[in-house]
């Protein structure tokens, strides 16, 4: 069987004991490089810690959660037939659905066969004799192949609050991310959700309705605007089916992938009734047009912004009805878009609901959860049902997890502990053989996340297959590039506002120990950019990097 190695004239002493590539993660990422490398006939083994494929979409089962990307912007685009026979029901598809895609893949290209489930890696460790990583799971045991590729995801760390008194609680309580398989009944019960980013948002509106009473614990309030999903009629199926080339041509040229291109216009470049007329259409139109079609300068200009952020204050007090609720729902300390929009269908209304209320943790802190609920320093409250929507440690968190290590046994998370050193966000210096999809430094954090997972993914096995055929067996990225690869990521990152904003983007958790100092995790130049750089190092036979 052709693999890595094959073409090494000094194959008896540097054979991997085991595979040729280990994929750690069973979702999009993984999925997708299981596929192409299958492609190179190399052996694969995929390690995945859950039950079954679909990373994202198996964990987060929470009610509500769905696309903010239009469904057929976000399916895989490698396989033509597979466009044609599948019907996205909805233009933003709720996660069952997506799980049933995603489960689909895995049955047509039969790739359950090579991966491992309830497989949950602990430890990977290069060894540079035999050039091979040694990956441990959790119950020790171990497995060997050539090439490691990470395909862990960016939002995979789930954390809960550091807030004391957790474990005492004696009703149920679950971490969105971890939601049961099993159906939550919430009629008559009493609820709380902690947390108001994208998650918290999509939970609170879905349950509203359903419950007895709902309680909402929020530390920062965030700038949603309106999904406005509606399901997809016969003849939109067509037209989308016909026009999948050139729906992805658009998604290659725009900066995250999306439908939605910025807006070549300044704020100040139209009159004011120009302006309010442009973005009364963009909130009354589907998906993040609103926040990646806006004026070119609205994420950039602080008055730009500042102007903005006020027409949605707007449309906020309008929609809430108790002023005081309004007031406390409007971000005051982050200008819109500097954090993630969360899209949102009904959310503002959930607060008219007679029986739902807001709790802000800024003016009264929680200072325990109890045996029977949450105290904060003003109140006792008692619930049946706590959830909590508290995010993720992002980006880097799930690498951080794992004891990743690399030559002469140096760890991951130290080399990474003043913040990410990247190549291409794709490798690290003294860590060969290691491949980091989505990982930090890399476009696919912006991006609506299948179609840069996609270009990782095709650089990652054209770099393999540039290995096969030059009977290379070690791919290294030099200090150098990764040192001016670093340094290109905090240069696209200036005057960009986000910057300023404490969020899981700039890598601000506090429920993690030493998470309290933003970083430039993200590439922000562009999907189109990052893609023609990749390019241009793979035509200069991997430029930047040691290979023999
Ligand atoms: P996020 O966006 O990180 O949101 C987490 C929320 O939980 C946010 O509102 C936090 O408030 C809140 N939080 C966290 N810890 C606490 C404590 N201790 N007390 C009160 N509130 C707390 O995660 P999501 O899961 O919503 O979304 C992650 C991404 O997944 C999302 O952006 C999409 O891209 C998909 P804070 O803002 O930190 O004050």
């Amino acid at each position: 069987m052709p693999d890595l190695h094959m073409p090494d004239p000094a194959s008896a002493a540097t054979r991997a004991t085991g595979f040729d590539a280990i994929i750690l993660g069973a979702g999009i990422a993984g999925m997708y490089q299981l596929y192409r490398l299958r492609q190179l006939g190399l052996t694969v083994r995929v390690f995945e810690a859950g039950t079954g494929v679909g990373g994202t979409w198996y964990w987060n089962r929470y009610p509500g959660a769905r696309f903010d990307s239009e469904s057929y912007t976000y399916g895989y685009a490698f396989d033509e037939a597979l466009l044609q026979d599948w019907n996205w029901s909805e233009h933003f598809a709720a996660q069952p659905e997506t799980l049933r895609y995603l489960n689909h893949v895995a049955d047509r290209f039969d790739l359950r066969r090579d991966i491992r489930f309830e497989a949950r890696v602990t430890r990977a460790q290069f060894d540079e004799a035999a050039r091979e990583w040694e990956v441990a799971l959790e119950g020790g045991e171990t497995h060997r192949a050539r090439i490691l590729i990470t395909a862990i995801g960016p939002l995979s760390a789930a954390t809960l609050p550091r807030i004391p008194g957790i474990e005492d609680f004696r009703g149920t309580s679950f971490h969105t991310y971890r939601w049961p398989h099993e159906p939550v009944d919430f009629a008559g019960k009493r609820v709380a959700v902690i947390g108001t980013g994208a998650t918290g948002v999509q939970v609170i509106q879905t349950i509203a309705p359903q419950v007895g009473q709902l309680t909402v614990f929020q530390r920062t309030p965030n700038w949603c605007t309106p999904l406005h999903n509606r399901p997809i009629t016969e003849d939109e199926q067509a037209r989308i089916k016909a026009g999948y080339p050139e729906m992805f041509e658009l998604l290659r040229r725009t900066p995250g992938c999306y439908i939605h291109d910025t807006d070549p216009r300044g704020t100040f470049e139209v009159t004011e009734a120009e302006r309010e007329a442009f973005w009364e259409r963009l909130y009354s139109e589907p998906g993040f047009g609103i926040w990646m079609a806006n004026f070119r300068d609205v994420l950039t200009d602080p008055k730009a912004n500042a102007l903005f952020s006020d027409f949605v204050a707007r449309k906020i007090r309008q929609r809430v009805k108790d002023p005081a609720t309004a007031e406390k729902l409007i971000p005051k300390c982050h200008g819109f878009g500097t954090r993630r929009v969360p899209q949102e269908t009904r959310f503002y209304e959930a607060f008219n609901l007679p029986h739902v209320s807001l709790v802000d943790t800024r003016e009264t802190p929680i200072e325990r959860i109890t045996a029977a609920g949450i105290r904060t320093s003003e109140a006792e409250y008692a619930f049946d049902v706590i959830i909590y929507a508290t995010g993720f440690d992002a980006i880097t968190g799930s690498f951080d997890r794992i004891e990743v290590r690399g030559t002469g046994g140096q760890r991951l998370k130290e080399h990474w502990a003043d913040g990410p050193k990247t190549y291409l966000g794709l490798m690290s210096a003294g860590f060969p053989n290691l491949l980091t999809i989505v990982g930090p430094h890399n476009a696919s954090t912006r991006c609506n996340i299948p179609r840069c997972i996609e270009q990782n993914v095709d650089w990652v096995t054209g770099l393999l297959r540039h290995m096969q055929a030059q009977g290379l067996t070690r791919a290294e990225a030099t200090p150098e590039a990764e040192a001016e690869w670093s340094a290109h990521i905090e240069e696209l990152a200036a005057g960009m506002l986000y910057t300023q904003v404490d969020s899981w983007a700039t890598g601000i958790n506090r429920n993690v120990e030493g998470k309290t100092v933003r970083r430039i995790l993200q590439y922000q130049g562009g999907a189109p950019q990052y893609r023609a750089r990749c390019d241009a190092v793979a035509e200069q036979g991997y430029a930047g990097m040691t290979m023999d």
